[in-house]
Formats: C-alpha cells, sequence, structure tokens
C-alpha cells in the first residue's frame, strides 16, 4: 500500500522505521521546492543554504529543466549502452565543447565519475607511462571526500566513512591539503599515476588551498608526468564563481583557455548540479591520449549516458551559461562574506567565515564535538533558513547561484539574527 504523508512527524518516523540509519538528518521534511525556496509538509517556507549540497546550483525545479526532463521522458528514458540513442552523441559533443576536451565518458553518480578517472588513470599509467602492472599509486589529500565506494573510502581519513568498511583498496598516497613540498616529495615515487585533489575542500569545512596551489600542482603534474585529475562534483559548474574552480579567476559562463590562470587538469570530474538536481548525471572528461585507454567492455553503467539524462544535463548546462550564474555567484559570496564579517566582530560565538564564490562556511567557536553547530542550525530552520554542519564546528552556506542580492542580504539578516539571539 502507497502511504501518503499527512504530516513531518509521520515521515520521520516512516523513514526511521523503513530506511537504513545512514543520515541524521535535521527534523525538516521538505515537500516542495521552487528557485532558492523549499517548503515543509506543513507548508513551512525556507531560504535553502545548502542547495541538496551543490547539486541545485540553477535552483529547485529550475522550469527549463524541468520542462526538458517531461519532454524527454514522454520519448524514450533509458537504452542501456548495448545500442546508440538519439541524445547522446549530441550531448558528448555539447559537454566536451563546454569544456574543452576531447572526450566524456558518462557516469550517474559523482563517485561513479571518480572511480572512472581513477580506473582511467591506472589504466593510462601501465599502457601509457609504462609503470609496471598493478603498481599504480595515486596521490591524495587528508581530509579529502569523493564519495563513499569502499576503494574511495579506503583512502579517506575519516573513522566515521572507513571504519569496518575493509579491506581496503591499495594504491594510494596520502599527503596533507595545500602542501606543495609534500606533493613534491611524494612525485618522486616512479610508480605515481596520478593527482586526485579537491579544488576547495567541502567536506572538510570548506577549505580553500592558497591562491597558487593548483597552479603549482599542475605544474608538478606535468613535469612528473603524472596525471591531475580535479573533482569538481562540489566546486565545478559555477559554484565558486567561475565555471569551474580550477578556471581559477576567470568570469567567462563557459569553458575558455583566454584566461593565463585556466588549469585544465588532465581528467575533470563533473556531478551534481551537471543536471542541476533533477537527475543523477556525472562525467568524467580526458583528451584522447588518455581516454582512449578505455575500449569497449573495460568501462560502463547500465544507466550511464542515458538520453534522459543527456537532454537534462545539456539545459542544465545552458542555464548555467544563459544566466550568468558564475558571475552571480562571484558578486554574492564576496557580499556574503563581507556580512559574516561584520557579524563576526559583533559576536564570540563565530570565529571566521572562508569560501569562494557561493560555496562558504563559517567556524562556529566551539569543541568540534559540542552541539552548538547543530543547534545554530536548528535554530537558523526555525528562523526559515536550512543550512548544515560538515564537521563538528562548522556550517556550510552554499544557497542555489540563482539567488538575487535583495534575497541574500535578507538570509544574512536571518543567519546575524540566529547568531546574535543564540543561547548556549
Ligand atoms: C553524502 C559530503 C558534500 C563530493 C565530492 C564526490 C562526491 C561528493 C567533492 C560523491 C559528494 C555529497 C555526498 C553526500 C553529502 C555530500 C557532501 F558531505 F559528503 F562531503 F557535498 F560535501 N566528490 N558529496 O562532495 O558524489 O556519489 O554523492 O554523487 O554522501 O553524505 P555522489
Amino acid at each position: 500500500m502507497i502511504e501518503t504523508v499527512s504530516n513531518s512527524r509521520n515521515a520521520m518516523e516512516l523513514e526511521d522505521r523503513h530506511g537504513a540509519h545512514n543520515y541524521h538528518p535535521l527534523p525538516v521534511v521538505l515537500a516542495k521546492g521552487d528557485g532558492v525556496f523549499v517548503w515543509d509538509v506543513e507548508g513551512k517556507k525556507y531560504f535553502d543554504f545548502l542547495s541538496a549540497y551543490s547539486a541545485v546550483n540553477q535552483g529547485h525545479c529550475h522550469p527549463r529543466i524541468v520542462k526538458t526532463l517531461q519532454e524527454q521522458a514522454e520519448n524514450i528514458t533509458l537504452t542501456s549502452r548495448a545500442f546508440y540513442n538519439s541524445v547522446l552523441g549530441a550531448y558528448e559533443k555539447y559537454i566536451t565543447e563546454y569544456f574543452g576536451f576531447d572526450k566524456v565518458l558518462p557516469m550517474n553518480t559523482g563517485a561513479e565519475a571518480v572511480e572512472t578517472a581513477i580506473k582511467i588513470c591506472r589504466k593510462w599509467a601501465y599502457e601509457k607511462k609504462g609503470i609496471p602492472e598493478a603498481k599504480a599509486k595515486i596521490i591524495v589529500c587528508e581530509n579529502n571526500f569523493h564519495g563513499r565506494t569502499t576503494t574511495i573510502i579506503s583512502f579517506s581519513n575519516d573513522e566515521g566513512a572507513r571504519k569496518n568498511f575493509g579491506p581496503y583498496t591499495p594504491g594510494f598516497i596520502k599527503i596533507p591539503y595545500d602542501d606543495i613540498d609534500a606533493l613534491e616529495k611524494a612525485m618522486e615515487d616512479s610508480e605515481v599515476a596520478g593527482f586526485l585533489v579537491e579544488p576547495i575542500q567541502g567536506e572538510a569545512g570548506v577549505y580553500t588551498p592558497a591562491e597558487d596551489y593548483l597552479s603549482k600542482a599542475a605544474d608538478l603534474c606535468r613535469k612528473n608526468n603524472v596525471l591531475f585529475l580535479a573533482d569538481e562534483i562540489q566546486t565545478g559548474i559555477a559554484r565558486t564563481g567561475s565555471l569551474l574552480a580550477v578556471c581559477g579567476n576567470c568570469t567567462c559562463e563557459g569553458h575558455c583557455e583566454r584566461q593565463s590562470t585556466y588549469l585544465k587538469p588532465d581528467i575533470l570530474i563533473l556531478g551534481k548540479a551537471l543536471s542541476g538536481g533533477v537527475y543523477p548525471v556525472s562525467a568524467a572528461l580526458a583528451d584522447d591520449e588518455i581516454m582512449n585507454v578505455i575500449t569497449p567492455g573495460t568501462h560502463g553503467s547500465t544507466f550511464g549516458g542515458n538520453p534522459l539524462g543527456s537532454k537534462v544535463a545539456m539545459t542544465a548546462l545552458e542555464v548555467v551559461r544563459d544566466e550568468k550564474l558564475a558571475k552571480n555567484a562571484r558578486k554574492l559570496g564576496n557580499i556574503f562574506r563581507d556580512r559574516m564579517n561584520r557579524l563576526i566582530e559583533k559576536t564570540d560565538l563565530v570565529k571566521l567565515v572562508r569560501g569562494k564564490g557561493l560555496l562558504n562556511a563559517i567556524v562556529v567557536n566551539d569543541h568540534p564535538d559540542s552541539e552548538t553547530a547543530w543547534n545554530i542550525c536548528v535554530a537558523l530552520s526555525k528562523n526559515g533558513l536550512l543550512a548544515k554542519p560538515t564537521h563538528g564546528n562548522i556550517i556550510r552556506f552554499a544557497p542555489p547561484l540563482v539567488m538575487t542580492e535583495e534575497q541574500l542580504h535578507e538570509c544574512c539578516d536571518i543567519i546575524e539574527r540566529t547568531i546574535l539571539n543564540y543561547k548556549k
């Protein structure tokens, strides 16, 4: 029997009783989304300041993306790759020109795209770089977050994400984030095939590295014939104020190499807002000399490259460009951090704000094991704004990129009022 949820409590009880307990959500049950707003079952309206972890950069239920979904869904949704389909080739042309690569390998979730990039990197290492079979190593950073598959958590240092999921996949070297000397030292190992990195560490607490970290890392990769794998699943698609975080300070709305600051990765990994949060779509992009190690039967996925997700992704990317979301994220991000820095001067509850574009976080002045950040988020929800702590005492703030300046100030007013009135 299909249950209809009558109220929030009912919905939470159903999830608690029938669903695995792999999350600890805030006590809010969302039933509707439109742009920067979401509504709970009782009809309470909130500003969404998490954007489904940066998957709805284009705003909830963007009309153009939903229209594409509806139209394609009435034609054909899935063919498998046993056959060609009438959308995939056009999507592959579109996305490779949009980001400036020869080829794309279409997948569904972010973790799948990361796993795909790892497989491509390893295969390239054996067949092109000449590393002995099964000896390839990939350098990763401490406090990384790249997904939750067994291989990916094998190189995580988040005990909660990896404990009791062994045995772990070998072949990864962990170094401190934002430490060029450590990267240079790790690359002395001739069996290193790749460097997998988030341009900004999201889950770790929105850690933005030194201005020249990524460019120096890319130089080291080139010098040592090591592939630069950029995980832009959370930082990409205009979130940090440029199309990709590796675009540096470019505010173009699409791919360009005009900017000297553009660091072209060897493998670009995308997900989340690639579909505007309407359908799972992810991708690994690379040029031919790397991607052509993939031959029929060496990789695949039932839903990867399906016509529905492919059509949705093209519209989602059109929206990013047409609505100049990178420029808006850059502008509003500067206003947000300025407002938060002015708030910090009025309270000792918040230590600092950091981020880029509209991927930001505040650090709460309490122990990471304290409930303070969580309780502040509960108070924010009561005041009509949704956000959630990442680790311990850090609250991530990431609204949809379609927000207006006026709405942003309204949200900053809510955050300020909540923080200044917060009683531990
Ligand atoms: C959860 C975090 C964010 C990602 C990066 C790959 C993936 C993610 C940089 C995997 C996914 C999501 C996963 C979700 C919460 C959220 C998250 F808190 F887990 F770390 F955003 F910061 N690379 N991040 O951020 O993509 O397979 O999920 O599509 O697992 O709790 P996915």
